[in-house]
């Protein structure tokens, strides 16, 4: 059932929410199309997270999965061959890690952002 549906990701390249997506996704070996959003014109996110008009946004089929530890849920569940998650109690403690990257990731970012240079040219 879950193999029947087209698996499309919108994603800008420089989201570690959406390399969080991505991996799993490679891991998991799961096929999918990625749309990289302009996020100054956010016309695909308009329709698809409505809410928060944020990356990553996984659509399965027609039905759009928004946050990343959300979809990295909805992964495992839909394609539970090769489960990302570990069993027992350590789920606590990838649940925690998980928490604590989607908390703390984004301010460190943005705290670094304007000295992050690639291939010369300076991000800001
Ligand atoms: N907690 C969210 C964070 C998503 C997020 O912050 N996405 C950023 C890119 S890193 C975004 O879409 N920013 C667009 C904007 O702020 O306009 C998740 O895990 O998906």
């Amino acid at each position: 059932m879950a193999k029947e549906h087209k698996v499309r990701l919108l994603g800008t390249w420089r989201s570690p929410f959406v390399y969080r997506v991505r991996l799993a996704l490679k891991l998991n070996g799961i096929e999918y199309e990625y749309i990289e959003v302009d996020l100054k014109n956010k016309c695909p996110l308009l329709e698809s997270n409505p809410v928060h008009k944020l990356v990553p946004v996984l659509i399965h089929g027609n039905n759009p999965v928004s946050k990343s530890s959300v979809i990295l849920e909805f992964i495992d569940e839909t394609w539970p061959e090769n489960p990302l998650m570990p069993q027992d109690h350590e789920i606590a403690i990838a649940r925690f890690c998980s928490k604590f990257i989607d908390e703390k990731v984004k301010l460190t970012i943005w705290a670094i952002w304007p000295s992050i240079s690639l291939k010369g040219k300076v991000y800001t």
